[in-house]
């Protein structure tokens, strides 16, 4: 059996840092990531056999559990019957019936292969549907790696942004402005100066890339009305707050209807499988009905959907999100319980199945807030949790997630690490 530590080694030798995603690879926190055997419930087994109480979750798509058996036997059966076609089948309008019923906001949708695949295919539909070339998002938010998104703030407010990641060229990244996250005053300067040339704005509701912050109430409803007002598109991503906030994702926690969604994650059950939807005028723009293409391969693939399908049936069982908020905020009052308990300076906030928490004595409400807290104190954190079993987020710029399967006696053991962690790491 191989250790961990020599599975890094080796998989650096073909794999660029030894991870398919970077994230995975542990930079922000050091040390060696683990390489994972298995998962069932709520926790994940290493290739050293060591057990972890997982709140990754694949980082949102586990909502039901690791090898939920149901998940595992659709997915089986689907396979039997071969793996793709390549053409419609009858399950693709299931799932898009599905979705469509529990999105508020989604009146047609068309699936994809990943939230990268969603999100760019979403830009290049606002761009299609009202012919202008800006986009805005929000510094800290994170909507996949497609170039026009991979753009960081221009020099003042109301100049175009530049490329956030090489090889993104300055000629795109221009036409993405980025703006501060919850601050009305720059929005509406923005669309004052330049609303004609503004196709589309996209946020995360409740953003999970700069850890857990919410978007205020009252500026998502200023971004709805800037919209509107200036036949601009609002783009919701919920590729992470979708299915995991609430059945109806952040739309039902905050009752406003962006023209467009992209979702992922919970809808494909682990699987590769991602959405956007929205209003039926802007989706008819996309071919073969209209001069926006996109395809893909595998999207729809029967496999995925089988999964994601069984996933959907079991969110939507009585009480489902009742108890998965319930056991966050358990986790939540538990784990601001500990950290008081050794003096450390600390406070979470959570949504459904999802969480954050901070080294800092205010919940942070935009990117600068999150950046200038103690990544040494959340390293130090994150590695005594490890140590205890407790697989956290390897990032203090992640969210992380519950599911279902996270029981009492996963959160008390949960909280035991954490009360040992916080004492140890406030004697540094
Ligand atoms: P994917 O292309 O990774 O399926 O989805 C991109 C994406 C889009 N929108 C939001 C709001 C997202 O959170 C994501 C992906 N989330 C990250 C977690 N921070 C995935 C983990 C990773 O990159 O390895």
């Amino acid at each position: 059996m191989s250790s961990n530590a020599q599975l890094f080694d080796r998989a650096q030798r073909t794999i660029p840092g030894g991870v398919n995603s970077p994230v995975r690879a542990f930079r922000q926190v050091g040390g060696v990531p683990r390489f994972i055997d298995r998962a069932e419930g709520a926790y994940m087994i290493d290739a050293e056999g060591t057990r972890f109480i997982d709140y990754i979750g694949s980082w949102g798509p586990m909502i039901a559990g690791h090898a939920h058996p149901d998940v595992i036997e659709a997915v089986q059966r689907a396979a039997t019957r071969s793996l793709s076609f390549g053409a419609p089948t009858a399950d693709e309008i299931e799932m898009a019936e599905a979705i469509c019923k529990l999105m508020p906001a989604v009146e047609m949708v068309r699936l994809v292969s990943s939230g990268t695949e969603a999100g760019m295919s979403a830009i290049r539909l606002a761009r299609g549907f009202t012919g202008r070339d800006a986009i805005v998002k929000f510094e800290g938010c994170y909507h996949g790696h497609a170039d026009s998104l991979l753009v960081k703030a221009g020099s003042g407010l109301l100049t175009f942004g530049n490329p956030s990641s090489g090889g993104v060229p300055a000629d795109l990244a221009k036409h993405t402005l980025v703006l501060e996250f919850n601050n009305i005053a720059q929005i509406e300067a923005l669309f004052a100066a330049r609303g004609p040339e503004i196709s589309c704005v996209m946020v995360e509701p409740i953003a999970g890339n700069m850890n857990f912050i919410r978007g205020d109430a009252a500026w998502h409803r200023r971004l709805r009305e800037l919209c509107t007002e200036h036949g601009a598109l609002l783009v919701w991503d919920e590729v992470m707050t979708g299915f995991r906030v609430a059945l109806g994702g952040a739309q039902q926690v905050y009752d406003i209807r962006p023209d467009l969604v992209v979702m992922g994650k919970v809808i494909g059950g682990g699987m590769p499988l991602a959405a956007f939807g929205g209003r039926a005028d802007v989706m008819h723009k996309l071919s073969p009905l209209g001069n926006v293409y996109q395809a893909g391969t595998l999207s729809g693939n029967p496999v995925a959907v089988a999964a994601g399908m069984a996933q959907l049936r079991i969110i939507q069982r009585p009480g489902f999100y009742d108890r998965l908020a319930a056991t966050t905020r358990q986790l939540m009052q538990g784990l601001d319980a500990a950290a008081a308990r050794h003096g450390i300076t600390f406070r979470t906030d959570s949504e459904g199945g999802m969480f954050g928490f901070y080294f800092a004595d205010t919940l942070p409400r935009n990117y600068p807030d999150v950046a200038g807290a103690d990544v040494e104190i959340f390293k130090r954190f994150f590695h005594a949790m490890l140590d205890r079993g407790v697989y956290l987020a390897p990032s203090m710029y992640e969210a992380g997630f519950l599911s279902a399967a996270h029981g009492p006696d996963v959160i008390a053991a949960t909280l035991d690490a954490a009360d040992a962690a916080f004492a140890q790491i406030g004697q540094a």
